[in-house]
C-alpha cells in the first residue's frame, strides 16, 4: 500500500516536472510502460486471494486512472508550448522589404504588364483569355479571314514564309493574331467573349517595326450583338486603361477584309512641348481598330451570319506600352538590355488589379 502510495507520488511529481514530450514519454513508461511498476502490480493481482485482489485491484485502478489523467493533462500543456514556441520562432514579417534577394532584382516587361492591364481589365467585363500557334497555315492566317490571294498582306516583303512541306503546304509566322479568334469558332458553339495576346511577324524593319512585335485582339460573337456593343465595350475599356472618365474618343470610319463595316478608334491628345499626354488636348491618335465580323468570315467557320454575329479589334502593344509608359525607342524593347528593364520594368509584386487601378 504505502509502496504503491509513494511511487505515485514520485510519479506525478516526475511528470509534473517534464519539460518536453520525450520527458513525459519517460515518466510515463515508468508507470504504465511494460516494465513499468504499475503494469508489474498489476500482473501480480492474479497471485491474490479474491478479496485482497478485489481491494487491491481498485486501488491500482484508482492510481492508474489518476496518473493517467495527469499524463495527458500534461501533454496538452507541452503540446500547446511546443506550437507556441514555433509560431514564435517561425514567425515571417511580410511587411518587410524584400532586400537584395533575385525576387527583388527581376522586373516585368513593359508589354507583359500592359498585356496583364488590358486582360485584367477585359476579364472583369467576362472575357477570357485565348491563345495559338505562332506558326500557321495559310487557312488560318490569311483565307479564313477573306483576305484574298492577290492581297498585298499576303505578298512575300510583309509575310515570313517557313520551307514548303512535302504535302505542299507553305506554313506562315502569323502577321496577326487573328488566326486564334478562327481556331476558336471553329472549335464550338458560340457565344464566345475572347482576347488573344501574342506575338506576331512580319518582314518590316526600322524606327516604329520591329520584325517580332505584340497585338491584342478581342471577339464577340452572340446572337443579336451589334455596333452598340462595341463601342460601349472600346469606351470602357479605354476609361480603365487610361484610367480617366474624362477620354475623348472618335469613331472613324475604315477598311479591313475581315471586318464590315470598320472603325478605327482615335483618343484626345496633347502634344505641348513635344510631349504627349492622353486625355487632354484636341489633338487625335490613333490606338485601335475594330468592326463587326464580316459574314464571310463567319461563314469560313462554320456560323451562320443571320443566327451570329459580333465584333471584333486588334491593337499594338508595343506602341501602346511606348505613349502609356513615355518610353521613345521601340528597338530598345527586344535589346535584352538588365539597365533599360530596370528603368522601364515593373515590380513583379505590384500585380495591376481593376481595384487599384491597372496603371496605379
Ligand atoms: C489593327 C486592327 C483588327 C480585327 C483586328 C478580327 C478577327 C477576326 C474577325 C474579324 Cl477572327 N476581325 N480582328 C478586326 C478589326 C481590326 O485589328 O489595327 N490591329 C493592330
Amino acid at each position: 500500500m504505502t509502496e504503491i502510495t509513494t511511487l505515485a507520488a514520485e510519479a506525478e511529481k516526475a511528470v509534473a516536472a517534464a519539460q518536453t514530450l520525450d520527458a513525459l514519454e519517460e515518466a510515463r513508461l515508468a508507470v504504465l510502460g511494460k516494465k513499468g511498476w504499475l503494469s508489474a502490480a498489476l500482473k501480480d493481482l492474479g497471485g491474490l486471494s479474491p478479496d485482497d485482489r478485489k481491494a487491491r485491484a481498485q486501488m491500482l485502478n484508482e492510481v492508474k486512472d489518476r496518473l493517467g489523467g495527469a499524463i495527458e493533462a500534461r501533454k496538452g500543456v507541452l503540446a500547446d508550448a511546443a506550437i507556441n514556441a514555433r509560431l514564435v520562432a517561425e514567425k515571417l514579417d511580410m511587411t518587410l522589404p524584400l532586400g537584395e534577394s533575385h525576387e527583388s532584382q527581376g522586373r516585368i516587361h513593359p508589354v507583359s504588364q500592359v498585356i496583364d492591364e488590358i486582360t485584367e481589365i477585359f476579364a472583369a467585363m467576362g472575357f477570357s483569355i485565348a491563345e495559338g500557334p505562332d506558326i500557321e497555315d495559310d487557312f488560318h492566317n490569311f483565307t479564313a479571314l477573306n483576305i484574298p490571294a492577290e492581297h498585298p498582306a499576303r505578298q512575300m516583303q510583309d509575310t515570313f514564309y517557313l520551307p514548303k512541306r512535302e504535302d505542299g503546304e507553305q506554313m506562315v509566322l502569323r502577321t496577326h493574331t487573328s488566326p486564334v479568334q478562327i481556331r476558336t469558332m471553329r472549335s464550338g458553339p458560340p457565344p464566345y467573349r475572347i482576347v488573344v495576346p501574342g506575338r506576331t511577324y512580319r518582314s518590316d524593319y526600322d524606327m516604329t517595326h520591329t520584325p517580332m512585335f505584340h497585338q491584342i485582339e478581342g471577339l464577340v460573337i452572340d446572337r443579336n450583338i451589334h455596333m452598340g456593343h462595341l463601342k460601349g465595350t472600346l469606351v470602357e475599356f479605354c476609361k480603365a486603361f487610361f484610367e480617366t472618365d474624362n477620354v475623348k474618343m472618335r469613331f472613324r470610319p475604315s477598311y479591313f477584309p475581315f471586318t464590315e463595316p470598320s472603325a478605327e478608334v482615335d483618343i484626345n491628345c496633347s502634344r505641348e512641348g513635344g510631349v504627349l499626354r492622353v486625355g487632354e488636348g484636341d489633338d487625335w491618335l490613333e490606338i485601335l481598330g475594330s468592326g463587326m465580323v464580316h459574314p464571310r468570315v463567319l461563314q469560313h467557320c462554320g456560323l451562320d451570319p443571320a443566327e451570329w454575329q459580333g465584333f471584333a479589334w486588334g491593337m499594338g502593344i508595343d506602341r501602346i506600352a511606348m505613349l502609356k509608359y513615355g518610353i521613345p525607342d521601340l528597338r530598345a524593347f527586344f535589346d535584352a538590355d538588365l539597365r533599360w528593364l530596370k528603368h522601364y520594368g515593373f515590380v513583379p509584386l505590384d500585380v495591376p488589379t481593376l481595384g487599384q487601378g491597372v496603371a496605379r
